[in-house]
């Protein structure tokens, strides 16, 4: 038999859902397979997330075109893995990282290397003739001791944009639903959807507005985040469902976007808060209101700060690290050692290739974290990141709301796949 290699590699620059240039990747082997893969892009960027490489040639895009990652891709990358065995993504990964030789990824872009490392994922997926889960699976045995099989995750919707993601003045980034009392994926989504719906009605009848914010939800202009909980709340009720027991609700504050000199300032609440009041105010939103789930409820880099937000939160609610991780294996070792949250959001881009991802997922879950796959607000129709869900076991997925193809494409996959396939859902006790 002859050896299955990698025999071309291209790449492209297109548009991702914002109408900003991105990185797509097509990976062709030697037995003609082929896959492309997109690369997603975040607006509330964290300082530790790996570069996406941008031209910053202002003649093109506002300086946004990525052809210098594309040319990476072309020429640099294209030399570095041809000839490769695309089914040692390990080896492919690793290469990819020893030549660009920087920590942040800064020489090639992780915008390239991540579509070079998905695209190839892909393909071998393709060789196999096997769905890109259990392709995913099959390499995560190696990596995990965790041992767990493919299950559907629960989705965290995001219904409601605020932050740096809609044009309102609501600080908080994002308020999500996780309709966590349900037996298959199918109908936690449905429930999801019909809150969603019932959403929009509420707020056509009380006279906002209901155009949609970057990951699909309303972005309505709203003075408070309780005020937008209590819409939320209204809407889960109206559509026939429990809060509490059938969904719960999560937020997402992005709390780095708005640190300024120390101190939490809620613009449009207009309101200053330090560390040991943001922690009070989160304490006392999660006794009021059935949160299960805050993600980046403090700065990055207020490490003292998570510490005692996990001390008296995180054995009752999920607490999830995003911008303070990065997806980051360095910086989830030091979260696991000092005690700081209880959860990791794992972004391939955070990070730059799939193996790196999959250790930092399994180095989550061996120690007891959940990790939660996600989106960027910024996103394609590459539905990878629902494959990951699936094969890493990982129980949950944010991936917007049920509006935008970028964002319906991610759970359309999933039901395809569920129906399929007949994976089985994640146990609600194994959820969080
Ligand atoms: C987040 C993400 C995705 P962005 O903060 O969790 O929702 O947003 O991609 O803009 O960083
Ligand atoms: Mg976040």
């Amino acid at each position: 038999m002859t050896k299955l290699t990698i025999k071309d590699v291209l790449a492209f620059e297109v548009l991702d859902s914002r109408g900003n240039p991105t990185v797509a990747a097509e990976v062709i082997l030697s037995d003609n397979s082929s896959s492309l893969a997109y690369v997603p892009s975040g607006a509330s960027t964290g300082k530790y997330e790996a570069l996406e490489l941008r031209d910053q040639d202002k003649s093109r895009f506002q300086g946004k075109g990525v052809l210098k990652a594309v040319n990476f891709i072309n020429n640099e990358i294209k030399e570095l893995v041809i000839g490769l065995d695309p089914l040692d993504q390990k080896a492919i990964d690793g290469n990819l990282c020893k030549a660009d030789g920087t920590d942040t990824k800064k020489a090639f872009g992780a915008n390239s290397i991540l579509a070079l490392s998905i695209a190839n994922l892909r393909a071998s997926a393709a060789c196999k003739s096997i769905p890109l889960y259990k392709h995913i699976h099959s390499l995560y045995k190696d990596v995990s001791k965790t041992n767990r099989t493919p299950t559907l995750p629960v989705p965290m919707l995001n219904i409601l944009n605020g932050g740096a993601h809609a044009d309102n003045s609501i600080d908080f980034q994002e308020f999500m639903i996780q309709p966590l009392g349900f037996n298959t994926f199918k109908s936690a989504l449905r429930c999801g959807v019909e809150i969603f719906h019932e959403l929009k009605n509420l707020l056509k009848n009380k006279n906002f507005n209901t155009s949609v914010g970057d990951e699909g939800g309303f972005s309505p202009q709203l003075k408070t985040a309780e005020e937008a909980i209590e819409l939320i709340l209204e809407a889960i009720k109206t559509s026939g469902y429990k809060a509490g027991k059938d969904v719960f609700l999560c937020l997402d504050p992005a709390s780095s976007e708005f640190f300024q000199e120390g101190k939490y300032f809620f613009e449009g609440e207009d309101k200053l808060l330090d560390t040991e009041e943001m922690i009070s105010y989160l304490k006392t939103l999660t006794s009021k209101y059935p949160i299960n789930s805050i993600e980046d409820g403090l700065h990055e880099d207020d490490w003292e700060g998570w510490k005692s937000l996990t001390k008296s939160l995180g054995s009752d609610v999920q607490l999830i690290g995003d911008d303070l991780f990065a997806t980051n294996p360095k910086r989830i070792r030091r979260g696991i050692e000092e005690k700081v949250a209880n959860s990791v959001l794992i972004k391939m881009n955070q990070i730059g290739t799939i193996s790196e991802t999959m250790e930092a997922v399994s180095i989550s879950q061996e120690n007891g974290y959940k990790a939660v796959i996600s989106h960027r607000s910024g996103e394609t129709e590459d539905t990878s990141i629902s494959d990951l869900a699936i094969g890493l076991a990982a129980g949950q997925i944010k991936t917007g709301a049920p509006s935008r193809t970028d964002r319906v494409s991610k759970y359309n996959r999933l039901l395809i796949l569920e129906q399929k396939f007949k994976i089985p859902f994640i146990k609600e006790n194994e959820v969080i």
